[in-house]
């Protein structure tokens, strides 16, 4: 039986979701503009089930975060902060070594790494970091940098974006977090983060991370200054490089926390606001395979429902959290991994552990395999 939604206007989108017909950038403005959240949720509801059944999946991972030094002073981030600012820290490469082996019992399949953009910590220095990293962990993916850490490594490095990658995959490198995209329009980018590289620039190093053969993430972070007029044109570049390389593997819609920030007035996002950004981040990216609801950023209560508003994954265990914390997310800083499967059984879903890329993992209480 064919639904019928409050809002009419919907109709003739989800005669377009029913028949796998792309959606325009009308259609997405129409999403965002429409209260009927039932409606937009329910048609990401079908497109996520047609591609991942009853499946929600996540992983066991660890965050690192080398440095919070950070030559951009960017109004969005509460993360950041100069290098002679008392508070900064910068860890040695033995540092980081010793705190990715730290706090977890259970095996972690990824190690994600990001951090500031600090102005003498040179590309050979990030090559002797993953190096070091892949002696010691062998097994576990390293998922570093993100998009605009390479563009300043590249920069200090005066190499290209291909080598500077080609060096870091070289040293262990897996694939990328999808972090520092932002909002793409040069209107806000000048507003939320003048000193990062543009919207333009973001896309042609996510281009030459994938035509290097590194698989990397996206993310858009919304409910800040933006309109849906912004995130549908962020939405829509996003799915164009994705159709010219098929290199993203997961959209990652990142809430805006504003507390410690220069933009401290702007009020945090709703619940409603977050459901929306999931579901119509999985009805425009139709050639994105994944899209994660990041309980970190979205809470466990909002990532859980977003399993049934388009989202086929809540990320992982993290253990420790630092931009988000910084900008006065009140979530924890680590889940178990009962406690993730608890969450998912309990939305009606089939929790998967997955490694980074996708594929099965299986596990003792100490050790994990992934299935290829
Ligand atoms: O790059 C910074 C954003 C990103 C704030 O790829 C902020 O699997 C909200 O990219 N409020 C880091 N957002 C997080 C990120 C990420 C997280 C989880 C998984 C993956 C993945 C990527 O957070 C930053 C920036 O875009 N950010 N400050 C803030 N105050």
């Amino acid at each position: 039986m064919q639904p019928s939604f409050e809002d009419r206007r919907l109709q003739p989108i989800l005669e377009k979701v029913q028949a796998g017909v792309r959606l325009s950038y009308d259609d997405g403005v129409a999403l965002y503009r429409s209260s009927d959240l039932l409606a937009v949720g329910y048609m990401a509801n079908l497109v996520r089930e047609r591609l991942h059944a009853d499946l929600t999946y996540f992983n066991v991972n660890r965050h690192i975060n080398p440095t919070d030094v950070c030559v951009a002073s960017c109004r969005l981030c509460a993360f950041g902060k100069r290098a002679k600012d008392p508070n900064a820290y910068t860890m040695s490469l033995e540092q980081v070594w010793e705190v990715a082996g730290l706090g977890y019992r259970e095996a972690v399949s990824e190690f994600h790494i990001v951090g500031g953009l600090h102005p003498e910590l040179g590309l050979e220095w990030f090559c002797q970091m993953l190096r070091g990293l892949k002696e010691r962990y062998p097994d576990v993916h390293l998922k570093a940098f993100t998009m605009v850490e390479i563009a300043y490594l590249a920069q200090r490095a005066k190499l290209g974006l291909r080598e500077t990658l080609l060096q870091l995959k070289e040293a262990g490198m897996d694939s990328m977090p999808g972090g520092g995209a932002e909002i793409f329009c040069d209107r806000i980018r000048r507003i939320i983060c003048d000193h990062k590289i543009d919207g333009n620039q973001w896309i042609e190093t996510a281009r030459i991370a994938h035509q290097v053969g590194l698989k990397t993430n996206c993310t858009m972070l919304y409910g800040h200054i933006e309109n849906e007029e912004d995130r549908v044109d962020h939405l829509v570049r996003l799915r164009a490089l994705q159709e010219e390389t098929g290199g993203f593997v997961t959209f990652i819609p990142l809430a805006f926390h504003p507390d410690n920030t220069p933009l401290r007035h702007i009020a945090k996002t709703t619940g409603f606001m977050d459901l929306k950004n999931i579901a119509v981040a999985r009805l425009m990216l139709d050639n994105i395979p994944h899209i994660k609801a990041y309980w970190i950023m979205m809470s466990e209560r909002i990532a859980q429902i977003a399993q049934r508003f388009g989202a086929d994954d809540i990320d992982g265990t993290v253990v420790e959290e630092k931009i988000y914390h910084d900008a006065g997310a009140t979530t924890s800083q680590s889940l178990r991994r009962e406690d993730l499967l608890r969450l998912i059984r309990e939305a009606g879903r089939q929790p998967m552990e997955r490694d980074t890329l996708y594929r099965p993992v299986e596990r003792t209480e100490t050790t994990f395999t992934v299935l290829v």
